[in-house]
This record gives structure tokens, sequence and C-alpha cells, in this order.
């Protein structure tokens, strides 16, 4: 029972590289990293998957995730995987972005890759605030929610109200599947890789653009312990973006 190599036992770890995480204890982007390489793994299409990472705490996925991968600049992540996916089509490309990545610098490429219906997985981590720079607000952030840029609570009269961001691209007629999941719990962890799964098996199908929200937490930056970070994430963050599909067929034809 030493070093975790007791789980090895009754479950194939995935086939991330042996590197330490820098993630913060309690954080969900360390699982979504995992549960997208164990879909790879399941799936075998490790030397046909190419991931592109963000500016954002996810900026360092290519020294986790045993797959070709290419770095982005700010918010320019979907406009890369359209490169990609075009100059090998027969790939699987995928995205993992953070909601200052996504939904604030990188809206235009956001929306319009989707709108062009490429041929592109998003996995979109949406914790309501920048962590990585210090828990700034984002356009996720809630009402009245403190960060660090608004140590009164989120004012929507002068910040608007919070963007749905996966509600906006699903109206896209390039947009094949959205879905909100959250790895909170064994339960929803489960349906998380399910999602992972059908946006990659969409992706080999040439469907167009999967849209994946992960409704994220940021102990960190929330300023708040692991445990009282999960105690928030069910309590705001969960009814804020409510979990499930949003669309589950599209596509342009
Ligand atoms: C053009 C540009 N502007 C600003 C930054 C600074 N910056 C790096 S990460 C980041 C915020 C990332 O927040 P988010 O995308 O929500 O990801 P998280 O860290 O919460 O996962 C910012 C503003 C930058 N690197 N480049
Ligand atoms: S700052 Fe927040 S999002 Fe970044 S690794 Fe730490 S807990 Fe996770």
């Amino acid at each position: 029972m030493r070093d975790g190599h007791e789980y090895e036992v009754a479950w194939k770890k995935p086939d991330l590289k042996p590197k330490q995480m820098h993630y913060c204890p309690g954080c969900g982007h360390g699982t979504l990293e995992k549960i997208i390489q164990e879909v790879i793994d399941e799936m075998g299409i490790q030397e046909k998957t190419i991931g592109v990472a963000p500016v954002g705490c996810s900026v360092f996925a290519y020294d986790y995730m045993n797959v070709d991968m290419q770095e982005a600049a700010h918010g320019r992540a979907c406009a890369v995987a359209t490169g990609i996916s075009r100059v090998l089509p027969d790939h699987a490309v995928f995205t993992i972005q953070g909601d200052g990545d996504l939904a604030a610098i990188g809206t235009a490429e956001t929306i319009h890759a989707c709108n062009r219906g490429e041929n592109i997985v998003i996995f979109f981590y949406n914790n309501a605030i920048y962590g990585m720079t210090g828990g700034q607000m984002a356009p996720t952030t809630l009402p009245g929610q403190i960060t660090s840029s608004s140590p009164y609570g989120r004012d929507v009269t002068k910040a608007g109200a919070p963007i749905k961001i996966a509600n906006i691209v699903s109206l896209l007629d390039g947009v094949c599947y959205v879905t909100r999941v959250a790895p909170n719990n064994l339960a929803n962890v489960k349906k998380m890789k399910q999602a992972v799964r059908k946006a990659f098996e969409n992706s080999l199908n040439k469907k167009g653009t999967s849209f994946v929200e992960i409704v994220g937490n940021c102990p960190s930056g929330w300023k708040l312990t692991p445990v009282d970070s999960y105690k928030w994430w069910e309590e705001n963050m969960i009814p804020a973006y409510p979990l499930g599909d949003i669309k589950t067929e599209g596509g342009l034809k």
C-alpha cells in the first residue's frame, strides 16, 4: 500500500506522463486531464489525437498528457486547432481552455470556430475566475461573487451578467454537441467521461464542433479550502450552470 501502486492492480492508470501535476489540491483541472487521457487510451487514438494547450492554469497540459500538443497564445486555441484540424483532417483535435481564455480574450475565435463547424473538440473549464493570475473576475463570475478585482462582489449593473457561453454556441449550426459536466463527485466524473468520449467520437466521425463545458472549481482563486470549495461549487456554480446536454444533434450539412 505505498505510492498508489495498489490501485494499479484493479485500475489501469491513464497513460499520463510520469510528472507531478502542478494543480492546487482539490482542483478539477487534473481530473479532467486524467479523464481525457483515459478516454484516448481506451479508444486507442493516441497516435491520431492532437491537443492545444491554452494560457491559464492548464497551460502545462502538454507536460502531462501523452499525446502531441501545441501551445496557443492567449485565447487563440480554437484558431490554432482549426489550422491543425484542416491540415490533418483524420485526427481528433481538441483544446482545453479556461473561461478567461475562451470567454474573454478568445470569445471571437471561439464563436467563429463553432460557427464554421470546425471539426474540433473544445473542453471549456469554467471556474468563474482567472485562476492562474490570482483570481480576477471573469465573464463567467457569478453575481455578487468576490474576486481579487471585484472585492465588493460582481455588480451586474456595471459588469453585466455571467455569460453562458455553452448556451450561446449551442445556437450555432456548426456545433453538433454541447454539454455541461462537473468532476465534483464520482457519479459526475463518470458522466464527464461519457461526454469526453462522445465528443471524440463526433470528431472522428467528422460531425463538427463538440463543446464540453466543465463546470469546475478553483480553491485557490476562490480563497477556500479544497473541502469548502466543493461546497461552494455545489451550492453556487452548478445551480448557475446546470449540468446536462444542451444540444446533441447538429453540425453543418
Ligand atoms: C495576451 C495576454 N493577456 C493576459 C495574459 C495573462 N494571463 C495568463 S493566464 C490568464 C487568465 C487565465 O484564466 P482562465 O482562462 O480562466 O484559466 P484558469 O487559470 O482559471 O484555468 C491571464 C489573464 C496573457 N498571458 N496574455
Ligand atoms: S489556481 Fe485555481 S484553477 Fe489554477 S490550479 Fe489552482 S485551484 Fe486550479
